[in-house]
């Protein structure tokens, strides 16, 4: 019986690490440092990349893929309008390519965001794990024209299991696209506490197995 209450005690603490939080993330960032929010991130920024129109390239640990279509890595309108940040950014081919997606090719991750502008309709993001199952869905609305507040979207989970992220609309909407910055390791681990309580319950459960034992060879 004792054992029992034990056990339940310990799959309880399980099921509230695994349901850690997850949240979606929406706001402004005026300096355009994502790093400040998702900490200790990688930073893809396009700079780096050539300019010109692409089926799918890798940049900074990420493929980026074009669905329907090619994606621009663009200098037009750049530093001044739509969330572009310095030389370069992504862009969906003047609004040609309906979709597109990125990869995180050095394994899942816990979180990601980018800036986002040029948004004439709302736009869906999903995230899938590496089994290609939905884990998170996102609708944004729609940005102010021409505004280069540092609008950004993005996703915290509780644990590192994001592999894949689609971007996705169906009117021809144009769409800039820079620094995405994620990161694996913030808030993917169980609170210490929660350890710490686990530790406990594996504790009892041992104690509880060594008396019943104890009882038997009495
Ligand atoms: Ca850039
Ligand atoms: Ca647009």
């Amino acid at each position: 019986m004792k054992l029992n209450v034990l056990w339940m005690a310990g799959l309880a603490i399980i099921t509230t690490v695994g349901q850690a939080q997850a949240g979606y993330i929406n706001g402004n960032v005026a300096s355009g440092n994502l790093t400040t929010v998702i900490s200790g991130g990688t930073v893809v920024d396009f700079e780096s990349t050539a300019l010109g129109l692409y089926p799918g390239f890798a940049a900074s640990g990420v493929q980026f893929n074009g669905l329907g279509g090619g994606l621009r890595v663009s200098s037009q309108g750049t530093g001044g309008i739509y969330n572009t940040r310095d030389r370069a950014h992504l862009q969906n081919d003047f609004g040609v390519t309906p979709s597109f997606e990125f990869i995180f090719l050095g394994g899942p991750v816990s979180q990601f965001a980018f800036l986002f502008g040029a948004l004439n309709v709302d736009w869906t993001m999903d995230a899938f794990d590496s089994a290609n199952n939905l884990l998170e869905s996102y609708t944004f609305q729609s940005t102010p024209f021409a505004n280069n507040n540092g609008e950004y979207f993005g996703i915290v989970r509780g644990t590192a299991d994001i592999s894949r992220v689609l971007l996705s609309q169906d009117s021809g909407d144009w769409v800039q696209f820079d620094n995405l910055t994620y990161s694996g390791t913030a808030a993917a681990v169980p609170e210490p506490a929660s350890i710490a309580m686990w530790g406990l319950g594996a504790l009892g459960l041992t104690v509880a197995a060594r008396r019943r034992r104890a009882i038997q060879i009495a």
